[in-house]
């Protein structure tokens, strides 16, 4: 008979706000099981996506990187031969060296991201980053344009939370996101609530399997969120559904915002949005009439030009109706700034020199093609560290970052799970490990657990994790820091100490450190987190520079976007699939069964009028490139919008190359951002 399976705790290192507690089962030192959500964490409760179920297909995977590689052939070709880490390692040391000594330090850009959100793993490439002086690094992916819209009224990242708002609220509103793609807890609390009588209503441009348990969907225009929000308010404050004793104790300028939005009507709203006039209103009346609307912000609606403006113009709401100080009530976007954590001795950002400069991480493009705006005036990037992010699927602007990862002169190596698309370009290829055999630690967007997973299991081939990589990088180059000399757990238990919260141990023992504050501070009852604790419906773009001028001071539609046009009748939306994580899960054969193939979904009207059937091919398009796809006629969405689910490898796609060769990286406003679903495109009928 055989032994009975063992159950270890663990946590999701993937880049979604669940951070789900895990129970993991462990066939033997190197094998794993089912992977199960734990109880331990009252927003996990059991409950996990698919793809990470399944987890044991990825861990071991056939796959798998298992041994350093050394290019042995022209760029991109395929050809590889093994070496041992140290030569390996020697090897990327002495092309950093050589190119900062040939064009200065800046030259060199480690470029990382979110493959794992554990903050050793993850994060202490910047500790490498200031201690060489290299190149500093602007994060721009994924919440620059969020992050500044939530700040820029309630002043910090926190906000109610929706385990709260599950059992209370009677109105739950998710705006600009598909949970049942990208975090299934949200969709789990949000169906709770429903089921006791809670009202669900759906913003989002298209019929997601979200919108499909809706009480009411509003298929907006992308990009027009911003006035969708001003015409709600336009009713809230015309039908007496403002709280005004909330208005003139808790926020800025309520006097102002309600002059202001007496022109944004619903009429006016409607045009922008393409909505029907009845559906605000509808919309309006249900969120005012409830007190304890709780509105789940996401980033799907950030990701357009004017992602900030929107995002914060859909904030003022709850401030409008009071519905923050009431039980259930409120919004959230993210949690993450409520941990205390103090993060220098994973950062090295003691050693920090704000004199270096900045690139913008989703401007890889045009900074490896050399253009001067994104290289600040600085030398050529010529030497690369990749970590946790794979840039050739995800980036916009793909051919030009297909162009620059090509270049002879760029020094190129990639620390990775799997031959990615981006590792295939590299010099130096090295195996990485993967969350359950290494140590880290998890803050949480989605709830305010603070967790600790130890290794579990051992590596396979001779994977090692991105602290050892970053350290021996160091030894090499003369790097010196404390946080170089010490293990993962090391880094993790001290850190905690310094922070005043419990030591690693403990905090694994227990399964994890709540921080969500009293009720009356998670709510504002004590103000909000800016300067003179009002909720700002006068918005500071200016703290965050860039071109804060440009932008309206109060919520409006700010018309910036990628308007269709007559060449490019309709507005591509590039949406997450289900059982992809961003680029991650794109080799396991659960998830590329299930996903079949990259699609458009089109209003049947518009395939009528393009002349396509289902199943077949278009050719969708702009000055950036092209790419084909089958076709699938949808309701749910307005005429002139497609979309296409899912960040396929390219070599998915006829041409080879993947839906980011459409979308732009053009920064959005004030100061940055990504704009993944603000594309005019052409279409046709593929022959
Ligand atoms: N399965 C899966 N899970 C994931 C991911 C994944 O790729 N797949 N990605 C992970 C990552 S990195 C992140 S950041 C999170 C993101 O997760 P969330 O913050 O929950 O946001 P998304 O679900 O990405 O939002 C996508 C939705 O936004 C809609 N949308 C696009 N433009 C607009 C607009 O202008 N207005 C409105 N109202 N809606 C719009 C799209 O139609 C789409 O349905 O998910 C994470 N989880
Ligand atoms: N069209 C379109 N494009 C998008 C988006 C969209 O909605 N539409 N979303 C954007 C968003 S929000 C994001 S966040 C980006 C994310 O895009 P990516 O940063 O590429 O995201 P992931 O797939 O999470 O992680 C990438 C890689 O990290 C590796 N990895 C995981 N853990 C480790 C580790 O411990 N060590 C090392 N060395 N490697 C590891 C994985 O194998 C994987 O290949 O994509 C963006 N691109
Ligand atoms: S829902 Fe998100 S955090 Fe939870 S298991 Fe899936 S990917 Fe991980
Ligand atoms: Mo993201």
């Amino acid at each position: 008979m055989n032994a009975p399976l063992r159950i270890a705790p663990s946590v999701c290192p993937h880049d979604c706000t669940s951070t789900c507690a895990l129970d993991v089962e462990i066939v033997d030192a190197r094998t794993i099981g089912r992977v199960r959500g734990s109880h331990r964490n009252s927003y996990t409760d059991g409950v996990i996506c698919e793809k990470v179920s399944r987890y044991a297909e990825r861990a071991h995977h056939p796959d798998r990187l298992l041994y350093p590689m050394l290019r042995d052939g022209p760029k991109g070709s395929g050809r590889w031969k093994r070496v041992d880490w140290s030569t390996a390692l020697d090897r990327v040391a002495e092309a950093f060296a050589d190119k900062a000594a040939r064009y200065g330090s800046e030259t060199v850009w480690p470029y990382f991201y979110a493959g794992t959100m554990g903050l050793v793993q993850r994060d202490g490439i910047q500790r490498l980053r200031h201690a060489m002086k290299y190149s500093r690094w602007y994060s721009t992916i994924c919440v620059a344009l969020s992050d500044s819209g939530w700040i820029a009224g309630v002043g910090s990242k926190r906000g109610v939370d929706l385990r709260e708002a599950a059992e209370h609220a009677q109105v739950i509103v998710i705006w600009g996101g598909n949970p049942v793609h990208t975090q299934v807890n949200v969709m789990q609390h949000a169906m709770a609530a429903r089921k006791r009588g809670a009202k669900l209503v759906v913003v989002d441009p298209y019929r997601t399997a979200t919108a499909e348990k809706a009480h009411l969907h509003l298929a907006v225009r992308p990009g027009t969120d911003g006035a969708l929000a001003c015409a709600v308010m336009h009713v809230l404050f015309a039908e007496g559904y403002a709280d005004w004793d909330y208005l003139r104790r808790y926020t800025d300028c309520p006097d102002e915002l309600a002059a202001h939005v007496r022109t944004r009507t619903p009429q006016w709203a409607s045009a922008i949005t393409g909505l029907p006039t009845e559906t605000i209103v509808e919309f309006a009346r249900l969120y005012g009439s409830h007190k304890n609307s709780f509105i789940r912000c996401h980033h799907g609606f950030s990701r357009s030009r004017n992602g900030a403006a929107n995002m914060h113009a859909v904030t003022c709401l709850p401030a409008v109706t009071g519905a923050w100080q009431h039980r259930g009530g409120g919004a959230l976007y993210g949690h993450t700034g409520i941990y205390p954590l103090e993060r220098s001795l994973i950062e090295g950002t003691d050693m920090l020199d704000p004199a270096l400069r900045e690139l913008d991480q989703s401007r890889l493009g045009p900074i490896l093609m050399n253009e001067p705006d994104a290289l600040g005036g600085g030398p050529p990037v010529t030497a690369m560290l990749v970590q946790n992010t794979n840039p050739a699927m995800v980036c916009p602007e793909l051919h030009k970052v297909h162009a620059g990862l090509a270049r002879e002169d760029l020094f190129l190596c990639v620390h990775e799970q799997f031959m990615t698309e981006t590792a295939a370009y590299a010099d130096v290829v090295l195996p990485a490990t993967m969350f359950l055999e290494h140590d880290d630690f998890y803050t949480a967007s989605g709830h305010t657990t603070f967790q600790v997973a130890r290794k579990l299991v051992e590596a396979p081939g001779e994977a090692r994790e991105n602290h050892y990589v970053v350290c021996e990088l160091a030894k090499r180059l003369g790097a010196q820091h404390r946080g170089f000399n010490m293990s993962a757990w090391e880094i993790m238990d001290e850190t905690l100490r310094r922070s005043g919260m419990w030591d690693a141990q403990t905090n694994y023992e227990r399964g994890g450190q709540d921080f969500a504050y009293p009720f009356e501070r998670m709510h504002f009852l004590d103000g909000f987190d800016t300067a003179d604790k009002k909720f700002h419906f006068r918005a500071d773009w200016q703290r965050f520079g860039g071109r804060w001028q440009e932008m309206p001071v109060l919520p409006d539609h700010l018309d910036v976007i990628d308007n269709a046009t007559a060449q490019k009748p309709y507005r591509l939306v590039a949406a997450p699939a289900r059982t992809f994580l961003n680029s991650s899960f794109t080799e396991t054969p659960g998830s590329l069964k299930r996903e079949q193939r990259p699609t458009a979904l089109i209003h049947p009207e518009d395939c009528a009028a393009l002349g396509v059937a289902n199943g077949e091919r278009v050719r969708i398009g702009n000055e950036r490139g092209e790419v084909i796809v089958h076709a699938k006629a949808q309701e749910g969405q307005q005429r002139g919008v497609v979309v296409v689910e899912g960040i396929w490898p390219n070599h998915a796609f006829e041409n080879s190359i993947g839906i980011n060769s459409l979308t732009s990286a053009e920064p959005g406003w004030p100061n940055g951002g990504a704009v993944f679903h603000d594309t005019a495109v052409w279409m046709k009928r593929k022959d």
